[in-house]
Formats: structure tokens, C-alpha cells, sequence
């Protein structure tokens, strides 16, 4: 398998629309000139020309928010991708990709004027023993050969030339533009500016709105990248529905699937991905190196490690008891009863909203956030770690932190199962504009704000649809959508205001009224006062095990 891997490694593959850059499009004049309009093999205009595609400027819808301003003014994701380039291909009809040689999602050859029948992602424990060989074997084979994309290992201003980026692996193409979107952007020491943490952290995929729709993309750019690598167009993603998981422990950490752990956390050498190595491990500031008070792009060619899980081993003083196990069926129920999507500030303390409890702040019998809390006495109550972010952190390793997650293979499979609750979701309620705001959100997350960093673009709102429109479907959406009309926790809609008949009820209320204060003052204390950094848990402890600056 290995030497297949290696013997493909340097086959050409073209790639469709992806994140950092074309390899094509990073030599020094397209770079000097920010024009990235490859002329596709077979054509002889840029993009294709008439009929297909032209070099055009490159929209760009970006919602400035003054609130953010210190973060974004020098980030080189702003704008996003004009920092680097502002004049691309412009593709007609359903033509995609950097030079409009493909077709867009759920679209078909000959001249992607076939709508495809919707591509079904099943269930992982449903695949044949030999579609679990192959799984390995596509996984493995994209580890091992060179993307058609680059990646940049330097500031925008500090590039000279083609010479600042490298070559990476397909697979490890994806862990760095995970890394690249998520990563902090100042270091935590600047904390007169970092006063806020909002201003330190700008996070284009996560705690937000933009938090379903980003991995969507992020999961449809992957499946594509190993359909073409290994050749087969009708390759799908398969999920993992970790809350019908035996004994809601990890079924799948076998190495029949993704492979079993040592009591180190260590694969055993028989799963194929124990020979993997992992890149992007640490948070960027722990590089130390910066520029304009940024942390520095990961080192996509410096390998950090090799894979590691501990399945249920987490700190359950730091997370909760919870972490001995994955979230539970009726956890997921809970969240998809909640017919709001998102609501302001689109941060992790939103309440009673489904994107928050989906992704993992909020408490999922109250619906509400639940950070971190630690007494003086050095007392720490968990804060909510759910679903989503429930699972990143019960695997412990790898996964547990947000720049090394996507090295592990379970990561897609996790999120494809996240993205089928997100299917879900839409079924049930509808993919309504209002959903996704137009302004409010944290950059790049917006309605119609580009997915940060693909490339060419495209928004948040391309994504929200019914996936069968992007052509893709599941083999079973959640439950079938049985999951219940009435718990909602503490987010049923207020009694109407007057008398009460019960004066003892409202003597409770007015006393749970003052607890949830207290409560709320010491997680906003909390908030502001504790340390920076980014994990997939709802509140800085600082306990971290990977080293801070
Ligand atoms: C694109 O960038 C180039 C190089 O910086 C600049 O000269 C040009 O004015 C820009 N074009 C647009 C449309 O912003
Ligand atoms: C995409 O292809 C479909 C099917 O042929 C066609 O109906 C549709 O108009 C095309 N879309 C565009 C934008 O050309
Ligand atoms: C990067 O990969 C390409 C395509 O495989 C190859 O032509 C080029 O020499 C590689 N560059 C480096 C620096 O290894
Ligand atoms: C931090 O946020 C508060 C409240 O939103 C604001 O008043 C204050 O100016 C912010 N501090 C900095 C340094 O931006
Ligand atoms: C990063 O900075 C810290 C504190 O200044 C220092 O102790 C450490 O050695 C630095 N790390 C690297 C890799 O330079
Ligand atoms: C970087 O941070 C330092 C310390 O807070 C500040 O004085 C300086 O102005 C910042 N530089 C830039 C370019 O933002
Ligand atoms: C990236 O890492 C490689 C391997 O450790 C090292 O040789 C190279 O100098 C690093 N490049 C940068 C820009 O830090
Ligand atoms: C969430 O947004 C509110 C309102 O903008 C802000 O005060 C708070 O600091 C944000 N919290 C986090 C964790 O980003
Ligand atoms: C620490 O302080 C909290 C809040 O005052 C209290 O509830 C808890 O019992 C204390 N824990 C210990 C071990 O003293
Ligand atoms: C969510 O509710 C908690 C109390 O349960 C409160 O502290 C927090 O401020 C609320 N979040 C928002 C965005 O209002
Ligand atoms: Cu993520």
C-alpha cells in the first residue's frame, strides 16, 4: 500500500476549486500581478474564454465590522482571497474551479450539464469489509501524493516568490487549511490590545454562525480531492454516528477502521494510519515568530508528530464527567428540536440556538452557554462540551485540539456525521435566508462572505441548501427525524408577564434569577479575564498540554 502510495505520488491529478493557491497561479508575476486566470490545458484564452470562463475581478462581499477591526486590519485572510489575488476566473453556466475546467457541485461531464443523481455518504458501520480497505487505502494514497495546490509559508508580505510556498500532500493540504482558517491571530501576550478575546482570536470556522457551512465546504472539498486522487468519482465521505455507537464508546477505533490506540494513545503498527505523521500541531504563536503582531502560518512541511488518541481518557476534572463517553442520542434530539439557527452576538454564548448546541457551548439540557468556571480555591466547574465538540474532545489526542484535528482521519468522519445533523436540520426547518445574517457575524461569516480559504470563493449561503442541490444525500438522515416535540430546557418561550397565582414559584424564580447572575457574572469574568487560546471546549483553563508563549 505504501509503495503504491509512493509511486503515484508525483501523478499529476487536477484539482477543482480548493483553499491556497494553485501552484499554477504562485509564480512571481501572477503573485506581483494578484492574476490567477490559468489558461486550461486544450484552450488558448485564460479561463477557457467564451463559452466557458474570463478573467474577472474578484467579488468581494466582505462585511467590515469595526468591532473587529484590530485583528482583521492586518490579517491576511481579510477580503478574502484579494489579498492575494484580485482578478480570477469568472466561470459561465456551471463551470467551476481556478481555470473553469470543472463543473459546480452536483454537476456533471460532458460540459457539466448533468445534474448528478445525489451521491449518498453512508453510514461507516455499513460498509463492507473490502469498502473499509479501500477507505484505508484512498485515505492513504492522498497522504502520499502532491496536491495541485501550494501552501504558504509566509506572511503576504513577506513573499517574495514562488520559492515561499510549498508542496503538500492532498491530505495534509486539508489539516493546514484548517489550521489556516482557525488559527489565532495575535499572540496572547499582546494583551493590551488582546483586552477582549475577541480581538486576539479570528477563527473563520468556528464559534459561529459560519460554523456549519464552513466544514461543508471544507467536507465537499475533501471528498472531491480523494475521488480524483484515487480516480473514482462516486467515492463518498461515509459518517460516523458516534451516538448510536456501542456502549457509546468509539466503535470505530479499530484498526478495521481508523485504528487502535495503546494505552500511550499510540496506533497499534498494524492500522495503517500509525505510520502517518501529523503536521500543524501547535498553535501558531507557539512559534513564537511574528509579524505585525500575527502568528505565522504553519510549517506545512515540518512534521509535529504522529497521530494520537485515548478514547473516554480525557480530564474529566477539566471537561467533565461526561468525557468518559460520546454524546448520547438524546443530546442530539435535544438540539435538533431548536427551530433557531443562530442568533446574536454568533459567538459561543449564544443560547437556545442549534447551531451552538450543534456545535458544542451550549449545555444540552438547558440549551443554554455554560463556560468554564474556576473558584479561587482552584475549583473548576467544566464548562459545556457538547456534541461536536463532545467528540473532539472524548477521542483526546489529536482531535482534541483545534490545528492538529483534521491530521486524524476520524475527523472526517466525525464531521460528515456533524454535517449530516446539519441535513437534517434543513430538512426539518428549511434552508431560510434569515438564518444566516448579513452583518453581525465574526468575519467571514457571514451570509455572503467568502468560505475562508477557498479558492475561487464562494459564501455561507452556497452552502446552506438541501444537499441533494450540491449533490450529495445521506443513507439515513438522523432518526429519520423522530426526535421529539417538547423538551426544550430553559429556552421554552417566556410566560406571559402578570400575576402570578403561585407567590412560592415566583419566590424560586426570583432565586434562580439571582443564581443565573452570579453564574453569569463569573463566566463573563471569566471570559475576559482567562488566558487565550483554542481548544474545542467553552472556556481557557490554561492547562493545555501543548506549550503557550
Ligand atoms: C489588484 O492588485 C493590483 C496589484 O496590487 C493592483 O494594481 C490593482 O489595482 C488591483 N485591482 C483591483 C481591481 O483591486
Ligand atoms: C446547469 O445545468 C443545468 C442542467 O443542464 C441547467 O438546467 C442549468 O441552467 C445550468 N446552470 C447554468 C447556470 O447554466
Ligand atoms: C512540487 O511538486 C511539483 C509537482 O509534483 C514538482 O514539479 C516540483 O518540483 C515540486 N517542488 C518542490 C520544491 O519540491
Ligand atoms: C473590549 O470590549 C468592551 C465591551 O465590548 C469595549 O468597551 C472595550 O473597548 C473593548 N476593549 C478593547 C481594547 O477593544
Ligand atoms: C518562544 O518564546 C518563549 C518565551 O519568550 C521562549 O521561552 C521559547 O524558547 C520560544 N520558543 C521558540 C521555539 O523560540
Ligand atoms: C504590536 O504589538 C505591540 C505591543 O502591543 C504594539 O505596540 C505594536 O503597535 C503592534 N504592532 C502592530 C504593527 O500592530
Ligand atoms: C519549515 O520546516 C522545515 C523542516 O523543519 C525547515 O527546514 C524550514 O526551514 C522551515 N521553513 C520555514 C519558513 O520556517
Ligand atoms: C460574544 O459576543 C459578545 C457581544 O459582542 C462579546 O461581548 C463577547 O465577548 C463574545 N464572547 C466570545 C467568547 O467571543
Ligand atoms: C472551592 O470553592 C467553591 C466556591 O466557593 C466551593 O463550592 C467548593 O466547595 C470549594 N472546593 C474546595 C475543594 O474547597
Ligand atoms: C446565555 O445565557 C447565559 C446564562 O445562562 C448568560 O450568561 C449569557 O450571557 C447568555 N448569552 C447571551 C448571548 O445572551
Ligand atoms: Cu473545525
Amino acid at each position: 500500500m505504501k509503495a503504491l502510495g509512493l509511486f503515484i505520488l508525483m501523478v499529476g491529478f487536477s484539482r477543482r476549486c480548493d483553499a491556497q493557491f494553485p501552484r499554477v497561479c504562485t509564480n512571481d508575476a501572477s503573485l506581483k500581478s494578484k492574476v490567477c486566470c490559468p489558461i486550461p490545458k486544450g484552450f488558448t484564452e485564460p479561463c477557457g474564454g467564451p463559452g466557458r470562463g474570463q478573467c474577472a475581478n474578484t467579488p468581494d462581499p466582505t462585511v467590515e465590522d469595526a468591532a473587529w477591526k484590530y485583528a482583521y486590519q492586518v490579517d491576511d485572510r481579510r477580503h478574502w482571497p484579494t489579498v492575494f489575488f484580485n482578478r480570477t476566473c469568472a466561470c459561465e453556466g456551471n463551470f467551476s474551479g481556478y481555470d473553469c475546467t470543472k463543473c459546480t457541485w452536483g454537476y456533471r461531464e460532458p460540459d457539466c450539464k448533468i445534474k448528478q443523481k445525489p451521491a449518498v455518504r453512508r453510514n461507516i458501520r455499513d460498509l463492507s469489509a473490502q469498502e473499509k480497505k479501500t477507505l484505508q487505502r484512498y485515505f492513504d494514497r492522498a497522504k502520499n501524493t502532491i496536491s495541485d495546490f501550494v501552501y504558504a509559508l509566509e506572511f503576504k508580505d513577506n513573499i517574495g516568490g514562488s520559492e515561499d510556498f510549498a508542496n503538500v500532500s492532498v491530505w495534509d493540504f486539508f489539516v493546514a487549511t484548517h489550521y489556516y482558517a482557525s488559527r489565532d491571530t495575535m499572540p496572547p501576550a499582546i494583551t493590551d490590545i488582546c483586552a477582549n478575546e475577541s480581538d486576539c482570536i479570528l477563527d473563520f470556522a468556528h464559534e459561529g454562525v459560519g460554523f456549519p457551512t464552513w466544514h461543508r465546504a471544507y467536507l465537499l472539498e475533501f471528498e472531491r480531492a480523494v475521488q480524483e486522487v484515487n480516480d473514482d468519482p462516486d467515492w463518498t465521505v461515509p459518517y460516523w454516528d458516534w451516538s448510536a455507537a456501542e456502549d457509546n464508546q468509539c466503535d470505530i477505533c479499530t484498526n478495521e477502521y481508523v485504528g487502535k490506540n495503546d494505552e500511550d494513545g499510540k496506533l497499534e503498527p498494524e492500522s495503517v494510519f500509525a505510520s502517518w505523521w501529523t503536521i500543524c500541531e501547535h498553535l501558531a504563536s507557539f512559534e513564537n515568530a511574528t509579524h505585525r503582531n500575527h502568528t505565522k502560518p504553519c510549517n506545512v512541511t515540518k512534521v509535529t508528530g504522529t497521530l494520537k488518541r485515548n478514547p473516554g481518557k480525557a480530564d474529566q476534572a477539566m471537561f467533565g464527567k461526561p468525557m468518559a463517553h460520546l454524546p448520547l442520542a438524546t443530546e442530539v434530539d435535544f438540539a435538533l428540536r431548536f427551530s433557531t439557527y443562530d442568533t446574536p452576538p454568533y459567538n459561543r454564548t449564544c443560547n437556545c440556538t442549534f447551531r451552538n448546541l450543534l456545535e458544542g457551548y451550549a449545555d444540552t439540557s438547558t440549551g443554554k452557554y455554560r463556560g468554564t468556571i474556576t473558584y479561587d480555591n482552584n475549583t473548576q466547574v467544566p464548562g459545556a462540551h457538547t456534541l461536536h465538540n463532545h467528540v473532539h474532545l472524548y477521542l483526546d489526542g489529536t482531535m482534541s485540539n483545534v490545528p492538529s484535528a483534521a491530521n486524524d482521519p476520524t475527523f472526517f468522519l466525525h464531521h460528515c456525521n456533524v454535517d449530516r445533523l446539519l441535513e437534517t436540520w434543513i430538512r426539518r426547518y428549511g434552508a431560510m435566508d434569515s438564518a444566516q445574517p448579513l452583518t453581525g457575524a465574526k468575519p467571514g461569516q457571514n451570509r455572503y462572505e467568502h468560505i475562508v480559504p477557498f479558492f475561487p470563493p464562494y459564501s455561507h449561503a452556497d452552502m446552506f441548501k438541501r444537499s441533494t442541490e450540491l449533490g450529495y444525500d445521506y443513507q439515513e438522515l438522523y432518526k429519520n427525524g423522530m426526535y421529539g416535540e417538547s423538551d426544550l430546557g430553559e429556552c421554552k418561550a417566556p410566560k406571559p408577564e402578570g400575576v402570578s397565582p403561585e407567590v412560592i414559584g415566583m419566590g424560586v424564580g426570583i432565586a434562580l434569577g439571582l443564581v443565573l447572575v452570579v453564574t453569569g457574572v463569573a463566566v463573563l469574568l471569566f471570559i475576559w479575564c482567562g488566558p487565550k487560546k483554542q481548544q474545542y471546549h467553552a472556556a481557557d483553563t490554561g492547562m493545555e498540554m501543548s506549550v503557550r508563549t
